[in-house]
This record gives C-alpha cells, structure tokens and sequence, in this order.
C-alpha cells in the first residue's frame, strides 16, 4: 500500500499525524514540501489545499491531521 503524506518539517501537526500513523502500524511515505516546489505544487494539484499535513492513503484523500484523526475515529468506522 503506498500511504503519503505530505510535511514540512516545522508542523506539528506533520509530527502528530507521523505519530499517529507509527503507532498504528500504517505504513507511508513522507514527503517533505518545505522547500521543494515542485512536490507543493503537486500536493497542491491533488488535495485542492495548501496547508500541510496532507494524508493519502492510496489515491484517497484524508486530509490534514483533524481529517486524520476523525477517518480513523471508531465513530468512522461504524
Ligand atoms: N487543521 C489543520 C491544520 C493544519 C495547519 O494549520 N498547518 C500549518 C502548519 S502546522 C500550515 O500548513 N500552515 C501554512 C504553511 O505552513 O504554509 C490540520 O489538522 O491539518
């Protein structure tokens, strides 16, 4: 499964959504859009956002850190 999420390294919101997605064993790469234009504008083009975290599992947008938490909320899954 090819998981993404798009950072820069001075969110902490990047760091809770890392952390969330290690403590339950999901898989993902990172991809940090700080400084490197090219990644920003395709996180951009794919989300239709421009605030980072942005989470992908797969093709599927999740969303930022809020959008995270509440796909992965039991709630959610009932
Ligand atoms: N509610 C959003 C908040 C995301 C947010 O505020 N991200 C900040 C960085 S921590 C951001 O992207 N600010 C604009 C920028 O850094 O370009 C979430 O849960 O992901």
């Amino acid at each position: 499964m090819k998981n993404t999420i798009y950072t820069k390294d001075y969110c902490p919101y990047c760091r809770a959504a890392k952390k969330v997605l290690k403590n339950r064993d999901i898989e993902f790469t990172e991809i940090d859009v700080e400084f490197d234009l090219e990644k920003r504008q395709e996180m951009v083009a794919r989300s239709g956002r421009t605030t980072v975290p942005q989470i992908f599992f797969e093709e599927q947008h999740i969303g930022g850190y809020d959008d995270l938490m509440a796909f992965l909320s039991p709630r959610h899954a009932a």
